[in-house]
């Protein structure tokens, strides 16, 4: 038998005929984004939506795609000429398609000059970023930057080589205005609460640290438009790899897999350009931050919660989660009761069938979501999940018993070891301060109060507030006594 090709622009005529493909004249992209951050959600999502701009005839908007840390990215795409395949699974078919927009990628701590080459060149008009909450070096619960975080106290001292997205980001604006080059906008796709003010926050206070003068420049002159980005991207597994060469009959290192949902709302600020996303699906609004809560609260939310209570009940993926005894009861009452009262409200939405949707989307059994990815780094993503929806439901005299079973699963998840008593690999950059705080500690009681005084997370007003720690201590006492399946089916 021969060894089946690799997928590349010379291959691309080899995909099975039900593959969609570029329909362009790749060798005509021009790079117009570098975006940082290039793992599997951008793959799924905004290199989707630009691989349909580029096949309409717009081919200014090519993607630079950069590597904050490893070099698995560019290695799995560069020998396929950043070609790659995007698998959507319903559960009841699998559609694939070659998405042909990264036009390059560059692994930034081994060429920390050529990303910031790049990021100065003038047809550069966005550089987007998904960094993940952590990227942000920020303290999550008041999303200022964190001064005294590793990599910004590097980059403060080595502006030419920095090492965070924020450092690189301040010296290309630095250059590009030193050189006279229109400013880029800045268009950050994470999942945090008003994206782009956050991200002007920390490049703003990081410039601050280096020059008044630009941080004014700054504060005057780049645009952060706010996103809300949505699409389920599982990590990819050998047997995804397995199913996408005998569906498409090449062989290509790191396939996506995703669902067939996707939605990207973006605010409508670009001063330097834009592609015409919208052609695509995208929605351009004037002010985002309603549709932001909504999907961080609902979604992330119940993904956060499904995850840690799912793990502990011994799930592997939240498919299987969902199945399993009380848990969509549980996470219907906790949409309805405790997170819908919450949201700012969005009219002409039908919030209703929204999260229904989101239910049926847990619950696609294609995905093979694991609850153990969604369970990382939980200290970043709490407060915009799970405990600012909390404080407003005190504001607002709401229940939260749900929400807080939510954080007594995180609490129960992150001293380490599982209902059975073995090990959980517990992945968060505050693992080893969150592994100091529960060493022998046994009781709910005590375990409460050492993660509480985390004011990184917590605030300083939710450790006072009474009954949301009698709450939490309640809902761990009884994860502690019963384990998580029967408390879920407890509480519903
Ligand atoms: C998930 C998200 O891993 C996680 O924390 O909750 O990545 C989620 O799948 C996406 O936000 C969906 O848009």
């Amino acid at each position: 038998m021969t060894k089946p090709a690799r997928l590349s622009n010379a291959t691309l005529s080899h995909l099975s005929k039900e593959v969609t493909r570029p329909g362009y004249d790749r060798s005509q992209t021009k790079i117009g984004i570098v975006h940082l951050g290039i793992g599997a959600f951008h793959r799924a999502h905004q290199a989707v939506y630009t691989d349909s701009v580029l096949a309409s005839g717009d081919n200014s908007w090519g993607i630079l795609g950069v590597s904050l840390r490893s070099g698995d990215t560019r290695d799995a795409l560069e020998p396929q000429d950043g070609l790659y395949t995007v698998a959507t699974r319903s559960g009841d078919e699998d559609s694939f398609r070659v998405i042909g927009s990264i036009g390059g990628l560059i692994v930034a701590p081994e060429n920390p000059a050529a990303v910031l080459d790049a990021m100065t060149n003038a047809a550069v008009r966005i550089v987007s970023l998904t960094v993940t909450e952590k990227g942000y070096c920020y303290s999550p619960a008041s999303a200022a930057l964190d001064e005294a975080h590793p990599d910004i106290v590097h980059d403060l001292a080595n502006p030419a080589a920095p090492k965070s997205a924020i450092g690189f980001i301040v010296e290309a604006i630095s250059r590009r205005r030193a050189n006279k080059i229109e400013p880029f906008t800045l268009l950050s796709c994470d999942n945090l609460p008003a994206n782009g003010e956050t991200l002007r926050r920390v490049v703003t206070r990081f410039a601050e640290l280096r020059d008044s003068e630009l941080a004014n420049y700054i504060k005057e002159n780049i645009a952060f438009p706010s996103t809300m980005v949505d699409r389920i991207v599982p990590a990819t597994t050998e047997a995804d790899r397995a199913t996408t060469l005998s569906a498409t009959g090449l062989v290509d290192a790191w396939p996506i897999m995703t669902e067939p949902f996707t939605q990207w709302v973006i605010e409508d600020h670009f001063p330097a350009g834009r592609p015409a996303w919208e052609n695509f699906g995208a929605t351009f609004v004037e002010d985002i931050d309603a549709f932001e809560l909504m999907k961080l609260r609902l979604l992330n939310g119940s993904h956060s919660t499904l995850a840690y209570l799912g793990y502990l009940a011994g799930h592997e993926t939240v498919s299987d989660v969902m199945k399993a005894p009380g848990f969509s009861e549980l996470i219907k009452a906790m949409m309805d009761e405790e997170i819908s009262p919450t949201l700012p409200p969005l009219p002409g939405f039908d919030l209703e069938a929204y999260k229904a949707q989101l239910r049926e989307r847990f619950c696609n059994p294609a995905l093979r979501h694991r609850t153990w990815q969604i369970a990382m780094d939980g200290s970043q993503k709490l407060p915009q999940r799970l405990l600012n929806t909390i404080r407003k439901c005190i504001d607002n005299g709401l229940p939260f018993d749900r929400l807080a079973l939510g954080v007594a699963a995180w609490m129960r998840y992150v001293t380490g070891a599982d209902e059975k008593g073995d090990a959980i690999d517990v992945r968060d950059p505050l693992a080893a301060e969150l592994k100091k705080r529960a060493a022998n500690k046994n009781n709910a009681e005590e375990l409460v109060t050492a993660f509480i005084g985390m004011d990184q997370i917590f605030g300083r007003d939710l450790p006072e507030n009474e009954a949301f720690v009698q709450l939490v201590k309640t809902q761990l006492a009884k994860l502690m006594r019963l384990g998580a399946a029967k408390t879920v089916t407890q509480i519903v």
